[in-house]
């Protein structure tokens, strides 16, 4: 049975998702380079570095690394700006009654998310204190599709991976909890990969693995 359930934070938890394309998008107009929802969706659970590259994919020039760091830093200031903004109103539907239900059933919960910035976005909905763990960019080297951030995540729970199950709204992420040898639920954009082991149209169906 399972006995730990670790979320992704973008595209689950909150919105922020919204808040990347918006940050990503005023960087590619300021370099003439074309971007929109559909290569976004490509950026879920992708680290930042990684998230740029795919985005110069449609560029019509060669970036320096330097140029490419500014880039990644321009795009990341806008994002934390944004961020500001963020309450407990962002918090997606159904994630409250979800965190309350695994808490009454004695299941542990854990973050698993590639942002350097999910401490911030943790603190400013009033999520942060809800969860046993919080694993996230700034304790991994790889990114999603390796499975580093869950694995991790598991740790701190103290939970076998194996009886861990991951609730991801991208590809990247699926992937992810698969290689980490974890049960896969998948919510949004996530529900058209082939690898997941579940499907949810709400995060609150999650519950009746426990009844
Ligand atoms: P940052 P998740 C991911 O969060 C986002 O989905 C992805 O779009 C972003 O590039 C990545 O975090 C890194 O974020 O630039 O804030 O470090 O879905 O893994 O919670
Ligand atoms: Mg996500």
């Amino acid at each position: 049975m399972i006995q730990g359930v670790i979320f992704d934070l973008d595209g689950v938890l909150v919105s922020t998702d919204e808040l990347h394309y918006a940050a990503w998008k005023r960087l590619a107009d300021r370099e003439g380079i074309y971007f929109d929802r559909t290569i976004n969706d490509r950026l879920r659970g992708v680290s930042r570095m990684a998230s740029l590259e795919i985005i110069l994919e449609r560029a019509a020039r060669a970036y320096s690394e330097d140029e490419k760091q500014e880039m990644a830093a321009f795009k990341n200031g806008l994002y934390v700006d944004l961020l500001d903004g963020l309450t407990p109103e962002d918090i997606l539907p159904g994630v409250t009654e979800t965190l309350d239900g695994l808490a009454a059933r004695g299941v542990k919960a854990a973050v698993g998310s590639s942002s350097k910035n999910a401490k911030k976005i943790l603190e400013k909905t009033g999520l942060l204190d809800r969860f046993d763990a919080v694993a996230d960019g700034t304790d991994i080297t790889r990114s999603k599709p390796d499975p580093e951030v869950f694995l991790c995540a598991a740790k701190k729970l103290g939970v076998e991976p194996a009886l861990c199950a991951v609730v991801e709204d991208a590809e990247a992420g699926i992937e992810a909890a698969k290689a980490g040898d974890m049960t896969a639920f998948a919510v949004g954009d996530a529900r058209k990969s082939p690898r997941a082991d579940r499907r949810l149209n709400d995060i609150r169906e999650l519950l009746a693995l426990w009844n």
